[in-house]
Parts: C-alpha cells; sequence; structure tokens
C-alpha cells in the first residue's frame, strides 16, 4: 500500500488483488478462532489494509476513484464474508471434537470390579433359625442389651453371691444397670407381658460378659434363647424341640444328651449336647473324637422363676434353653476361631 501510495496508484487494481490474494493466504492457516480474529483486525480492523486502501482514494483522479472505491467496497465485503464463513467451519471442527471425545467408548477395555458385601454367617444361621421357629408357631422376640439388675440375675434366682454378679464379670453401667450377660433375661420380659401357654425365641441376642478372647470365647457373642410354658410339659418335649431345632439347621437326624448341671433359673438344668452332625457319633476332629458337641445349657423353668412372673407352677410348667449361636456357626460353617465372625474382612465372608 505504501509502495502505491508512493507510485500514486500507478495500479490500483493490481493493489486490491495483491491484498486479496494475502488474505486468503493468511485466512488459509488460520485454524483456531484466535488466528482468524487477527486476520480480521490486520484487513477489517480500524487500522487495517482496507481502511489505508480507502484512505489512498484521495490521493486519485475522479474516474480511477470510482471504479478504484467500487472495487474496495466490493473486497471488503467478500473478506467479511469468508472471515465469517471460515470461522464457522472452525467452530463446527470445535464441536465435532469434542462431541468425538464425548462418545468415545472403549467397549474392549475390562470392566471395573466392583465390590460387594456378603452376608455375615450369623446372619446366614439366624434366619435359618428365624424360619425354623416361625414354622413351630414360636414368637420372635428382641429384648434389651442393656438391662437392670432384676431382670439379668433377680429373677431369674441368681442369687446375690452368683459370681457373675461380680463387677470383673460382667461388664456394669451403673449399680443397677449393665449389659446384658445371657438372653435368659427375654425370659422373664416375656413371660411379664404374655399369658401362658407362650412360646417364644430370641435368636442372634448379643450378650455381653469379661470374658478374654480366645478361639472359643469373645467378650461380645450371641446367643438363642428359646421359652415354652405350658400345661405338663416335660424334657422329653425340650429333647423333641432341640431335635427339630438341629434338624433344621444341619439338615441331618442328631440326638440330644442332657448333663445334669447347675443353672438357678432352670430345674433339672443341663449342659446340652447334640450327636456330631460330621462323624455321625464316631469321633472327628470336630467333636474332638467324643462323638459329642456341648452347646449351651437347658433345663426346665425353675417353679420359683414361675412364680416370680405371677404363673403358677402348680399349673404351668416350662423349658428353656439358651445355646450360643456363635458356637453354632463355627461349627456349621467350618469356622476355628470366633474371633473371624467379629473382623468382618470380606474375603472371609465371600466363603459362605
Ligand atoms: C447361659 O448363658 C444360660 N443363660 C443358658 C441357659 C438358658 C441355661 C436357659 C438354661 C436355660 P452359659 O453361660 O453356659 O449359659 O452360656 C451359654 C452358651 O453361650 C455357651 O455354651 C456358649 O456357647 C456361649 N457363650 C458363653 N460365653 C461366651 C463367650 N464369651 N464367647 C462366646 N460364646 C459364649
Amino acid at each position: 500500500i505504501k509502495e502505491a501510495s508512493k507510485n500514486k496508484m500507478s495500479n490500483p487494481m493490481n493493489t486490491v488483488q495483491e491484498i486479496r490474494n494475502a488474505f486468503l493466504e493468511e485466512l488459509s492457516t488460520a485454524s483456531k478462532e484466535e488466528e482468524l480474529e487477527s486476520v480480521r483486525v490486520a484487513y477489517l480492523g480500524r487500522k487495517g489494509k482496507i481502511r489505508q486502501l480507502f484512505d489512498l482514494l484521495g490521493t486519485l483522479e475522479p474516474q480511477e476513484k470510482k471504479q478504484f472505491g467500487g472495487a474496495i467496497n466490493q473486497l471488503k465485503n467478500d473478506l467479511q464474508v469468508q472471515l465469517e464463513e471460515h470461522l464457522a467451519q472452525i467452530k463446527s471442527k470445535n464441536e465435532n471434537a469434542s462431541k468425538n471425545k464425548e462418545d468415545f467408548y472403549d467397549y474392549t477395555l475390562s470392566g471395573k470390579p466392583f465390590a460387594i458385601g456378603h452376608q455375615h454367617p450369623l446372619s446366614l444361621i439366624g434366619q435359618q433359625l428365624y424360619s425354623i421357629f416361625r414354622n413351630l408357631n414360636f414368637t420372635i422376640m428382641d429384648g434389651c442389651e442393656i438391662e437392670d439388675d432384676y431382670h439379668n440375675f433377680e429373677a431369674l434366682n441368681i442369687p446375690k453371691w452368683h459370681p457373675a454378679r461380680k463387677m470383673q464379670d460382667s461388664f456394669y453401667i451403673t449399680e443397677n444397670l449393665l449389659l446384658r450377660t445371657h438372653t435368659s433375661n427375654v425370659q422373664i420380659r416375656s413371660m411379664e407381658n404374655m399369658k401362658p401357654p407362650l412360646r417364644i425365641v430370641s435368636i442372634n441376642g448379643r450378650c455381653y460378659r469379661r470374658d478374654a478372647s480366645d478361639a472359643t470365647h469373645y467378650p461380645v457373642f450371641h446367643q438363642i434363647e428359646g421359652l415354652y410354658v405350658d400345661k405338663g410339659l416335660s424334657m422329653a418335649d425340650l429333647s423333641g424341640l432341640l431335635v427339630e431345632m438341629m434338624y433344621g439347621v444341619f439338615e441331618k437326624e442328631v440326638e440330644i444328651r442332657f448333663l445334669p448341671s447347675y443353672f438357678p433359673f432352670v430345674e433339672p438344668g443341663a449342659e446340652t449336647l447334640i450327636s456330631c452332625p460330621f462323624c455321625g457319633k464316631k469321633g472327628c476332629s470336630v467333636c474332638q473324637r467324643s462323638g459329642w458337641i456341648e452347646l449351651g445349657g437347658s433345663g426346665m423353668v425353675h417353679p420359683q422363676v414361675l412364680r416370680n412372673v405371677n404363673i403358677d407352677p402348680e399349673v404351668y410348667s416350662g423349658f428353656a434353653f439358651g445355646w450360643g449361636v456363635d458356637r453354632l456357626a463355627m461349627l456349621k460353617y467350618g469356622v476355628e476361631d470366633i474371633r473371624m465372625l467379629m473382623d468382618n474382612h470380606i474375603h472371609f465372608l465371600e466363603q459362605f
């Protein structure tokens, strides 16, 4: 343009053509919106090349002025149209690129493993026990884990001198409140609220004792407590129920054996054993070659306990049992250490 100005626009139309060519070349290399904007400013901006061409008009003869003016206007319009078209192209290219990025899905990639939880052996055995006792028409009861001295001990005929009452054996909250040491408190609470005949069971009730933990003991454990109060019940009925319960759990006939034992709230009281469901009494590692496995206590409800809840022992009798569910689950699923049931490791739980 400067050359043209010096030469007094010897050939103004050549200058217009040169600017058009230069513009087209720059336009062809612009691939981003910012680059396109620089081209626009250089040609169509306030100090751009088109403006400078208009400034030259004054140096021309009137005839040339008309022809050259028309050519500059034409050039200006063409550049504007081309800029807009190019801008539209860049925008659509960008849009397609980001769309492709979003749509991209590699179907050959392996999926991410999604870890889900697993039912605990105690829950599995709990569900089994639940359905056994529902089928036998027992009412499913809970009971409080924080219990008062009366329901945990006194009403169960557990005298003041009983070792379980000592601070070192039970978790006391206040002088009168403690974490229940067994589920037998459910017996009292049920008999207080229901009239005989009554059949109740508390499944997987959490109990607390200040026991050191080893392979078969833990300070928190679970018991199943059953109670049946009616006219004319005997140890034979208790035995029949326990056989039925074990058949439901192990899907095998087992025998029940009572060994005389002392629990203040039953008379007679018994340590209760089942014939080993794994070897059929022949002797194996599970039953320590004895053919029998001990699961908990049971017996006929003590007349004084019935009196404590206003049930006449001359009319009604009852039987009760309280077994460790953790021990039952260990036996059923072959778990060697009770602590494994407490750790909740997913790899352990996934086996059941
Ligand atoms: C009782 O708790 C009585 N209430 C059972 C009972 C109920 C007798 C009804 C008569 C009539 P015992 O203290 O023996 O009894 O406990 C019963 C079972 O609970 C044990 O055989 C054992 O399987 C389980 N158990 C007791 N302490 C622990 C512990 N620290 N860890 C795991 N299991 C335990």
